[in-house]
């Protein structure tokens, strides 16, 4: 019996050979494996792995380990950095079932990027040279870098997404290539397609925005936020970004909508962390076409929805009906968006008044009475 194995967006822990292949791995990310991040085990029949847009960073032995020339592994738009042994590593002599093209090389000076039966060895000097190329036949659009602090972000603390500046960037080819990263953020982005588990997304490239400004997640209120895609045609991305009521982020959650889609983020019983530390959400997006709502509920006795607010205020807001009497009250949420802090007054139609301050990315809440 053959078993498809397809794993993507997943940080492996470990899968190792006791599957049937093929085996296809997409926009997984290895790494710190004390043998192997990628181990290829022969079970006495030839199978077929495919590494497409995945990240393997530094192992103990070998990054990538394939055991017996008779297995196939196809290994496209992938990144193997760091390590000090081997970084792709064939035990017995003959590449014939390699293919490999638009791949990332790294390892560590004076280590061996690519081994074949521990006879023919490849430095990564000798990969750049074409060495590697020349002997199996592949790899010819593939690129070295010597610093692996020239592709990743911050790869010590385990942060792989790719620099702007990283070779990784628009390097790789849309062949096969899958329609998100890692991230969840759209493939491609700018020029091209990426190599490994992260396209590099520009912020810019992020920068429609609606703001949930009020998040209630109490013993008494629920909030639902909802996003939704108003384009027939095009999908989104983006972020939704949660801060807390000094205006730090506490969590960001990425979100991809199909044409025509919506999104339910219950800041209670869904995927938002800490749902009772959330002030306020943001919802970055590459699309303009994006709108939302905010529910508040009390579950079987109140529910009421407010949209997201695309447009920010200057000046002047006007708030047409103020209800406070012994059956409602009126609550009012503002949120600063600038980097200093405000000094607002409220301004009652009886002529009275009353200050807030509202500190730098902070959010403010609240019933202001006559
Ligand atoms: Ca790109
Ligand atoms: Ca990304």
């Amino acid at each position: 019996m053959i078993i498809q194995i397809s794993v993507s967006h997943v940080l492996l822990l470990a899968i190792w050979g006791k599957y049937r292949t093929p085996v296809r791995l997409v926009n997984c990310i290895g790494y710190n494996a004390s043998v192997a991040n990628v181990e290829l085990d022969w079970d006495g029949e030839s199978g077929k792995t495919t590494l497409q847009n995945c990240t393997f960073i530094n192992a103990g032995s070998f990054n990538v380990w394939v055991e017996n020339s008779a297995d196939f592994l196809y290994m496209v738009n992938c990144i193997l950095a760091g390590g000090d042994a081997i970084g792709l590593a064939f035990e017995q002599m003959g590449t014939s079932k390699y293919q490999g093209d638009y791949n990332l090389f790294h390892i560590a000076a004076g280590a061996r990027m690519i081994a074949v039966g521990y006879e023919d060895e490849f430095s990564l000097s000798d990969v750049e040279s074409g060495s590697w190329m020349a002997y199996s036949g592949q790899d010819s659009h593939s690129v070295v870098v010597h610093e692996i602090s020239k592709i990743f972000v911050d790869p010590a603390n385990f942060d792989f997404h790719l620099l702007s500046t990283s070779s990784a960037v628009d390097t790789g080819t849309s062949a096969g290539a899958p329609a998100v990263d890692y991230d969840g953020d759209s493939r491609p982005q700018g020029a091209g397609y990426d190599m490994g588990a992260d396209e590099y997304v520009t912020q810019e490239t992020l920068s429609f925005l609606i703001y949930f400004p009020h998040i209630a997640s109490n013993s008494t209120w629920e909030t639902e936020i909802c996003v939704i895609n108003t384009s027939a045609v095009q999908s989104l991305s983006g972020n939704l970004r949660a801060y807390n009521d000094l205006g730090q982020e506490v969590s960001s959650t990425p979100v991809i909508l199909a044409a025509n889609a919506r999104n339910i983020a219950d800041c209670y019983y869904v995927f938002i962390p800490n749902p009772s530390g959330i002030e306020y959400i943001i919802f970055e997006s590459d699309s303009e076409n994006v709108c939302g709502y905010t529910k508040f509920y009390i579950e079987g006795k109140y529910r009421v929805a407010v949209p997201a607010v695309s447009d920010v205020n200057a000046g002047d807001i006007y708030i047409s009906h103020i209800a406070s009497n012994t059956n409602w009250w009126t609550g009012i949420s503002l949120l600063n968006t600038t980097s200093s802090s405000k000094e607002l007054t409220v301004e009652f139609d009886n002529g009275t008044t009353k200050p807030i301050t509202v500190a730098a990315k902070a959010g403010t809440s609240g019933v202001y009475y006559q």
